[in-house]
C-alpha cells in the first residue's frame, strides 16, 4: 500500500512579506506589511497536528537560513556578516529582500516525486525544482537538495533541470498523481511551450512551468508513458493570478477538484483522465458561474489540502473558504453528496498573505511502508515532536517583524542559534552552511 507522506515546510524565524512574486496577487498586495513569524510557524504546526491526528503520515522540512549570506556575498558584498547586511540594506535593498525571502516554506514547490511503484526501475525518484522564474526562489535549490537527500536517503535524487528559460520547473505545484483500481495518472500542467510558437501564452503575467520541464521530469523519473498526461494551464487563469496549477485544481486518489477554466481544454483533460482511471474517477468541476476564477484565487478553495484517510476524503481549507458564500456552499455540497467525509477550516493567514495555502505548504511523498521506515527520523512528525517544535518556536521566534528588521545582525545571530538548536534537537546533523 502507498502512504502519502506530507512533508510540510516549517516556517522560519524571519518569515516576511516582500512583494516579490509578480503574478501572485497576495504576495504583491502584502509586500512591506508587518509579518508575524511566531504566529506563522504555529499556524503551520497546527496544520501538521491536524494531519497527523487524521492518521496521515506527517513529516517536515526545516526552514532555510534567511537572510542567506551566500546570496549577498555572491553579488560581491564583503566584510563580516554585519557589514554585508548593512551594505545590502543601504545599497541593494532588492537583493536583500531576495536573500531574506520566506518562500522555502511552500514545499509543494520543492520537488517532483514519483513513487517506486510507478517507475520502471522500481525506485522513488525526486527532482528538486529549479524555480528559475523568480530570482528569490531560484536560490532555494542547493539547500532543498541537501534536505531531501538527507530526509530520503533511499531515493534517486536527480539534479534540478538546467536553470534556463526553457526548463522552468516549479515542482509538485504543477503535478498531480491520481489513482484508481484501474490505473494511475501523473497529470503535469504546464504554462508555456517554448517549442511551439503557436501555443497560447498569458498576456499579463509570465507562466512559470514550461512543457519541456514537465516532459523531461516524466522521462527522467521513468514513468510509464501511459501514466503521463501533459496539459496546458489556461493562460487566462494565469493572468487572473493562477501562478501555479494548484491554485485552481487539487487531486488525490480518485478525486479531482477542478475549475472549468483550469486548462485550455478542460473537457479533453477530463476525458483523458477518465480513459485511464475508469469509472471510479470522480471529477468535481466548478463552473465560472458557481465561482469566478478570481474568487478561486482570493479564497484559495482549490489550494485546500485533500487527504485520503480511513474515514474517506478530508479537505483542509483555508478559513477564507468558510468566509465566502460560494466556496462555503461548494464544500458543503461536496460533503452532503458524500464525496468528502469531512471538511476542516484552518487559519493560515500568515502564509495566505504571501499566496501560500494549505496545499502549498506540503510536498506529497508517496512511499511504501518499508520506504517510510527509511525516512530520516529527525524529519518525521509525531505528537511529542509537535510539542517540542511548538516549544522551540515559542522560545526563538519574533512575534512581529518589519522589513527593516531583516538587516539587523542580531536577528541573523538569533535565527542561527534557533536553527542550531533545531538540528541538535532533531538529531539532523549539521545541515546549514553556518554550522560548518
Ligand atoms: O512562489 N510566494 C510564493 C507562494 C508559493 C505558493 N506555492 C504553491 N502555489 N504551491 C510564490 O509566489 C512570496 C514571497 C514574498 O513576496 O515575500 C512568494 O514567494
Amino acid at each position: 500500500m502507498l502512504l502519502d507522506v506530507q512533508f510540510d515546510g516549517l516556517v522560519g524565524p524571519t518569515h516576511n512579506y516582500a512583494g516579490l512574486s509578480r503574478g501572485n496577487v497576495a504576495s504583491t498586495t502584502h509586500g512591506g506589511a508587518t509579518s508575524h513569524p511566531h504566529a506563522a510557524a504555529r499556524q503551520g504546526l497546527a496544520k501538521m497536528r491536524m494531519v497527523h491526528d487524521l492518521g496521515v503520515p506527517q513529516a517536515f522540512l526545516p526552514p532555510m537560513e534567511r537572510p542567506d549570506l551566500a546570496t549577498l556575498r555572491a553579488e560581491g558584498l564583503c566584510g563580516d556578516d554585519a557589514a554585508v547586511l548593512a551594505a545590502a540594506a543601504r545599497e541593494h535593498p532588492a537583493l536583500l529582500a531576495r536573500a531574506c525571502s520566506a518562500s522555502s516554506m511552500w514545499t509543494a514547490n520543492a520537488a517532483t516525486v514519483t513513487p517506486s511503484c510507478d517507475s520502471t526501475d522500481g525506485k522513488v525518484h525526486v527532482t528538486g525544482a529549479n524555480l528559475v522564474s523568480k530570482a528569490h526562489r531560484a536560490i532555494e535549490g542547493p539547500m532543498t537538495a541537501k534536505l531531501l537527500r538527507t530526509a530520503l536517503p533511499f531515493a534517486v535524487h536527480h539534479p534540478p533541470l538546467p536553470a534556463d528559460g526553457a526548463h522552468g520547473d516549479e515542482g509538485a505545484a504543477n503535478h498531480t498523481r491520481l489513482q484508481t483500481e484501474e490505473g494511475v495518472v501523473h497529470l503535469f500542467a504546464w504554462g508555456v511551450d517554448n517549442d511551439d510558437p503557436d501555443a497560447l501564452k498569458p498576456a499579463r503575467f509570465e507562466a512559470r512551468q514550461t512543457r519541456l520541464a514537465s516532459a523531461t521530469i516524466a522521462q527522467a523519473h521513468q514513468l510509464r508513458a501511459q501514466c503521463v498526461v501533459l496539459v496546458q494551464q489556461h493562460p487566462a487563469a494565469i493572468d487572473a493570478g493562477v501562478f501555479h496549477n494548484d491554485v485552481i485544481s487539487v487531486g488525490q486518489g480518485a478525486l479531482l477538484l477542478v475549475h472549468e477554466r483550469a486548462f485550455v481544454d478542460t473537457p479533453g483533460v477530463l476525458e483523458a483522465l477518465a480513459d485511464r482511471l475508469g469509472k471510479a474517477f470522480r471529477p468535481l468541476v466548478v463552473t465560472e458561474a458557481a465561482l469566478a476564477v478570481d474568487e478561486a484565487v482570493s479564497t484559495y478553495l482549490f489550494n485546500s489540502q485533500l487527504l485520503h484517510t480511513a474515514e474517506g476524503y478530508v479537505l483542509i481549507c483555508p478559513a477564507q473558504v468558510a468566509a465566502h458564500a460560494s466556496t462555503a456552499a461548494l464544500v458543503q455540497q461536496w460533503q452532503a453528496q458524500g464525496d468528502l467525509a469531512r471538511v476542516e477550516m484552518l487559519d493560515l493567514q500568515e502564509s495566505m498573505r504571501n499566496g501560500g495555502g494549505p496545499a502549498c505548504l506540503r510536498l506529497r511523498v508517496p512511499l511504501s511502508a518499508d520506504e517510510l521506515k527509511q525516512v530520516h527520523p529527525g524529519f518525521r512528525i509525531d505528537g511529542p515532536t509537535l510539542d517540542r517544535l511548538e516549544a522551540w518556536v515559542d522560545r526563538w521566534y519574533p512575534r512581529a517583524l518589519d522589513p527593516a528588521d531583516l538587516a539587523d545582525p542580531t536577528l541573523l545571530e538569533t535565527s542561527r542559534e534557533a536553527l542550531d538548536a533545531l538540528t541538535s534537537m532533531q538529531d539532523m546533523g549539521n545541515l546549514y552552511p553556518f554550522q560548518h
